[in-house]
């Protein structure tokens, strides 16, 4: 079977009476290109055969009943120079977030471990930075070689990078980096002005040329419109190859921050964007990141219906909160879902 039939399973009529026409990426022997209007016709499908498309495509790739347990720690919190609408770290929001220094290896390590022996497999390092100055990289460096140790997979989030950064990084062990395009380019400046859509690009270039693996999604709920969110799909699924792995925010609101204040987005419209993103990347654990604690167990079961299977898993995101771990082993236990493991 080609790459284009796995990712686009044929429907019958006897599948869908209401799908007429195949939504189809063009293809060639290179690349593959998801047009926007396609996207958008993923998104304006009815519920049910969205998330049977989602679910074949899900299927064809993964174990369905398995769920990632990926933990966050806030490396270096607050006081960040940027200006991200949706960020409670901005130093020029008045959110409450008290700027602190970078952790130590030991405090990192300890709170690695605490991860590791919960039962997650993957720890994500973030901290509040535009990009890492060079005289922190061997402080982090040595944290990535350490948590790596203990046998877990490693990510990071510190911002820009230069070359050298990424290849140092790539040295010192890390797995993945992750780095979000946000939103789509035409939204983008309703939201940061203090960067631009193709610095992220770059440094998302940078991170492949080194050899790590991508993790690259974005935040929903912003009062971006449907358009704007199949743009950002169309951008992440469009990166060749598209990134391993595609956290889907949805928008914190925390107050002080421009962002905050903002009619809610309908949740069936994030479930809608969870399963567009399975449907574009199949192979890519698509991560159901931020906002789950506004959620609720049954918007989080049909998450993982639509093909979400990862999570950030640990009482806390980076500043604000998360479920606690043992609601969460309680869902996937009442859902028959089961933690990954690492071989
Ligand atoms: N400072 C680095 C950067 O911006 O690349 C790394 C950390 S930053 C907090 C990582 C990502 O967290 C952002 O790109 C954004 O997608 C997400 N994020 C931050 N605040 C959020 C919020 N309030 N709700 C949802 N996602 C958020
Ligand atoms: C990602 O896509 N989401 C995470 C992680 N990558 C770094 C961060 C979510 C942050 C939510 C707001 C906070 O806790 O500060
Ligand atoms: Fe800074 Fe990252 Fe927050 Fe933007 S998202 S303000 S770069 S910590």
């Amino acid at each position: 079977m080609s790459r284009s039939e796995l990712e686009t399973p044929h429907i019958t009529k006897a599948h869908s009476l209401v799908f007429e026409a195949p939504v189809t990426p063009v293809t060639s022997t290179t690349t593959q290109t998801w047009p926007v209007e396609d996207v958008l016709a993923l998104f304006d499908l009815p519920f049910n055969e969205l998330i049977f498309r989602a679910q074949q495509a899900h299927r064809a790739h993964f174990d369905p009943t398995e769920v990632e347990l990926a933990t966050l720690l806030s490396i270096k919190t607050g006081g960040c120079e940027e200006d991200c609408g949706y960020c409670p770290q901005a130093a020029r929001y008045d959110t409450g977030v008290v700027a602190k220094k970078l952790l130590s290896t030991e405090e990192v390590l300890e709170a690695a471990r605490a991860a590791r022996d919960s039962g997650a497999t993957r720890f994500c390092m973030g901290a509040a930075w535009r990009e890492p100055k060079d005289r922190d990289m061997e402080k982090i460096e040595e944290m990535v070689s350490k948590v790596k140790a203990l046998g877990l997979e490693t990510c990071a989030t510190l911002g820009m990078l230069k070359n050298d950064q990424a290849q140092r990084l790539k040295n010192a062990g890390l797995d993945y980096y992750n780095h979000n395009l946000d939103t789509a380019p035409e939204f983008y400046n309703n939201v940061i002005s203090t960067r631009q859509y193709s610095d992220r690009l770059d440094t998302l270039g940078r991170v492949r040329e080194a050899g790590l693996k991508v993790c690259c999604g974005g935040i929903v709920g912003m009062g971006e419109s449907r358009g704007q969110r199949a743009g950002l799909i169309v951008q992440l699924a469009n990166l060749n190859p598209y990134p391993e792995s595609v956290p889907i925010n949805h928008l914190v609101q925390v107050e002080g921050t421009p962002l905050h204040g903002l009619a809610p987005l309908d949740p069936l419209e994030f479930v809608r964007t969870i399963a567009v993103a399975r449907v574009t990347m199949p192979k890519a654990r698509v991560r159901l990141s931020a906002g789950r604690r506004q959620m609720g167990d049954a918007v989080q079961a049909m998450c993982f219906l639509a093909g979400a299977n990862s999570i950030f898993y640990g009482d806390k995101l980076l500043t604000t909160g998360n479920p606690d771990a043992v609601d969460d082993r309680a869902l996937l236990a009442k859902l028959g879902l089961h933690a990954r493991e690492v071989a």
